[in-house]
């Protein structure tokens, strides 16, 4: 299907169209062949492709409108960010470009080199002018998880209009407190934004919303338990990057249709790899969308990916908040003691990470675990060696890694996960 030509808008968007085009061009043809070659894809992968080949066309055109019905868009970069609050207002969650190797250069006038590539791609994106949702957005979220993006978000906000809510560290009562009026302050920054009230009826809707569609992922990683597995760890982790994208009602009903035709996979053993396809865990920092780098090694080295403890995965997904609060007050209560379980590596002690990833090795039945960290991500590659060392005790082997956005480092990616992939087989 030929994209329609969305020129004037990027134009009235302040893109820079031309580089734009250029990124496109590249992130098209690596889509065709990090995706588009893979074999027995499941059919309904189809909406997938195309929710990405219009990823900047389409969905920014349906931003647009509902601006102009009125709607506000709110831009985020982390889990912290409760989606129910933004929907109880009638607004759109969005998250933003920061999955790219781009506007490095320019990023870098500003961040210090060693700053994770993540920091680095949402400042180049903006600065660069190549992201039309940071455009699209009236108001960016920000949050005090790690202090690169702490820190970034001061800056950030001299070019575009950033909030941002204090994250506690530790789950002790005063974390909590912390927390749950942090929640309180947003939400009051969403109803000033969006010019409406935040009610108990609206909450409500926006819990079931957004519990809709992490049941819908929920269904989606059972199926992945199953062997052969029906899916590929690639594409899982694309429609994990998308659920930050699309609207949440389409895209759980694309998910639960996408289930049903792999439910039919899995009764019939249908399967995207070999039963005897070596089974992979990926946990670790988040894979914003398009960062398939890791994903693509290992999977085009033999080996199946069937879960990803990432904010991009099961972190971001496993917890739905309680919809038995009658008021307001009750029902931030449930979000605020939502979202203070996830178990992100900025938070000590974190014993819950620990756990979920042995838990995950057990029940997707992987045979080891690729730790994947971004360089210069203090949090993460410290927390590494606590993996290595929880999964040591249940003799789970590890392999951990550090990178980055750029292509540079993909011959000894490579070289190490094939060599992985032996002790595996072994
Ligand atoms: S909840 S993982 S999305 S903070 S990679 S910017 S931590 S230096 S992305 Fe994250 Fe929220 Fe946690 Fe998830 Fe900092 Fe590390 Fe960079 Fe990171």
């Amino acid at each position: 299907m030929k994209m329609a030509d969305y020129t004037p808008m990027w134009h009235s968007l302040g893109l820079d169209v031309e580089a734009h085009d250029g990124l496109l061009r590249v992130l098209g043809d690596a889509y065709k062949d990090i995706y588009l070659s893979q074999e027995n894809r499941p059919e309904r992968m189809d909406y997938f492709d195309f929710v990405i080949s219009e990823i900047h066309g389409l969905r920014i055109q349906e931003l647009m409108e509902a601006r102009r019905d009125g709607r506000r868009v709110f831009g985020s970069f982390c889990l912290y960010v409760p989606e129910e609050l933004i929907l109880a207002a009638d607004g759109i969650s969005v998250g933003l470009c920061a999955g790219a190797d781009v506007g490095t250069e320019a990023a870098e006038k500003v961040l210090p080199r060693n700053t994770c590539a993540l920091i680095k791609s949402f400042f180049g994106f903006k600065l660069s002018a190549l992201c039309p949702y940071i455009e699209a957005c009236d108001l960016v979220v920000g949050e005090t998880t790690c202090d690169g993006k702490t820190k970034a978000y001061e800056l950030f906000n001299d070019y575009k209009s950033t909030f941002v809510i204090e994250v506690p560290h530790m789950r002790t009562s005063a974390g909590r407190q912390l927390w749950r009026s942090e929640i309180e302050r947003l939400a009051a920054k969403i109803e000033h934004v969006s010019g409406r009230e935040i009610t108990a009826d609206g909450l409500r809707k926006g819990v079931w919303i957004v519990n809709e569609k992490r049941r819908a992922l929920h269904r989606l990683n059972a199926l992945r338990r199953s062997n052969p597995v029906p899916i590929s760890g690639r594409d899982a982790l694309l429609i994990n990057q998308i659920q930050f994208y699309d609207d949440p009602v389409r895209f759980a009903s694309k998910v639960n249709a996408l289930c049903d035709e792999l439910d039919e996979r899995v009764q019939s053993g249908v399967g995207v790899a070999p039963a005897d396809a070596l089974r992979v865990l990926v946990s670790g920092c988040p894979m914003a969308a398009p960062n398939w780098k890791l994903p693509f090694i290992i999977e085009k080295n033999g080996a199946v990916i069937v879960g990803e403890e990432s904010c991009v995965g099961e972190r971001g997904t496993r917890h739905l908040v309680d919809d038995d609060g009658a008021t307001v007050a009750e029902i931030l209560d449930r979000v605020a003691e939502r979202y203070l379980r996830t178990d992100c590596a900025v938070f000590t002690p974190n014993p819950e990470r620990l756990d979920h990833i042995a838990e995950m090795v057990r029940s997707y039945g992987a045979v080891g675990v690729v730790h994947y960290a971004l360089q210069f991500c203090a949090p993460y590659t410290i927390e590494a060696a606590s993996v290595e060392r929880a999964l040591g005790h249940e003799r789970i082997p590890l392999l951990k890694l550090e990178t980055d956005y750029s292509a540079q480092d993909v011959p000894q990616l490579e070289t190490r996960v094939q060599a992985f992939l032996e002790i595996l087989k072994r």
